[in-house]
């Protein structure tokens, strides 16, 4: 019998079998095998015994969080509270880029900003939109449920950008524990606690809990370079280029003349950096 893990308890996997959803143990073959299931995993079950036989192949897997087969993700970004950050936007578009995974980015908290302060982000935020991501904002309930049909969404981002928040108002029966902002920064605690995937109509949703930092080492840093997507518009001369210390550098030129945003630059040579010291 096959289903998919819909939430993972210390030893308990729940594996949803068409609408019921049934507490499994692992065990049998998983024993020999390097992996656990994870949040997202379709496995095959024997009902009668509680236990998994059998991880079936992932179409892919995030490390963190630590889910498998998603097919979007929505990058829970506030404006304030805390603080817009391309970095780490950056960051979390380069890992999904990687992973093969759609991502939309979802603008929050615009209510705290004056309009004044939102013509800062603008610029940086119609960049997004026109190397060709999907920007939204929290506000956008019907368009956000139209871009979530028929998708297992992902919904990740800083601790306390609303991830759940959005996801309370998009399915009013959930109740989802939200969180005090300068609880959860200032002591590192996050509000959601586990993983857990959540299903309604033809919406496949993940709460996941925030982090406040990401790390790369676990890519090669070419993968890294070629998730900055509009990179491959300005083609360099050498192909393998880094785009980092060559004078001849197109990406370079489209900084300097404004075509490539500064930040994005920016936040990939930090990235870039993270490599240095490290393997090679
Ligand atoms: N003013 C305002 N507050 C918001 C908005 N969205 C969320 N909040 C508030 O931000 C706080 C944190 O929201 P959560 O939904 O718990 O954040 P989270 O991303 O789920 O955080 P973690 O679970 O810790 O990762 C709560 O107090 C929410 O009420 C918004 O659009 N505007
Ligand atoms: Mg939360
Ligand atoms: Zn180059």
């Amino acid at each position: 019998m096959k289903g998919q893990v819909v939430k993972v308890i210390s030893d308990k996997f729940f594996v949803k079998v068409a609408d019921e959803v049934i507490a499994c143990k692992e065990r049998g073959n998983l024993r020999h095998m390097k992996t656990l299931p994870l949040v997202g995993d379709f496995v095959s079950i024997d009902k009668e015994k509680g236990v998994i036989n059998e991880i079936l192949p992932r179409s892919n897997m995030l490390i963190r969080p630590n889910v498998a087969n998603i097919t979007q993700a929505f990058v829970v970004t506030s404006f304030k509270n805390p603080d817009f950050s391309t970095n780490l936007l950056d960051k979390l578009l380069v890992q999904l880029e990687i992973n093969k995974i759609k991502p939309v980015i979802c603008l929050t908290k615009r209510d705290l900003i004056s309009d004044e302060e939102y013509l800062k982000y603008k610029e940086t935020i119609d960049y997004y939109k026109k190397i060709g991501y999907l920007v939204l904002e929290n506000t956008e309930i019907k368009k956000i449920k139209q871009v979530l049909e028929g998708e297992m969404t992902v919904f990740t981002g800083q601790t306390g950008a609303g991830k759940s928040t959005l996801l309370n108002h998009l399915f009013k029966d959930l109740n989802l524990k939200v969180g005090e902002v300068s609880l959860a920064l200032g002591r590192g605690r996050h509000t959601t606690r586990h993983i857990e995937i959540l299903e309604k109509d033809k919406i496949k949703v993940l709460d996941t809990p925030g982090f406040s930092a990401l790390s790369f080492l676990d890519y090669k840093k070419e993968d890294v370079r070629n998730a900055f997507i509009e990179f491959q518009n300005y083609p360099c001369i050498y192909k393998d280029c880094m785009h980092d210390k060559e004078a001849e550098c197109n990406v370079k030129k489209a900084v300097n003349s404004g075509l490539i945003l500064k930040s994005r630059y920016e936040n990939y040579l930090s990235l870039i950096k993270e490599f240095e010291g490290w393997k090679w």
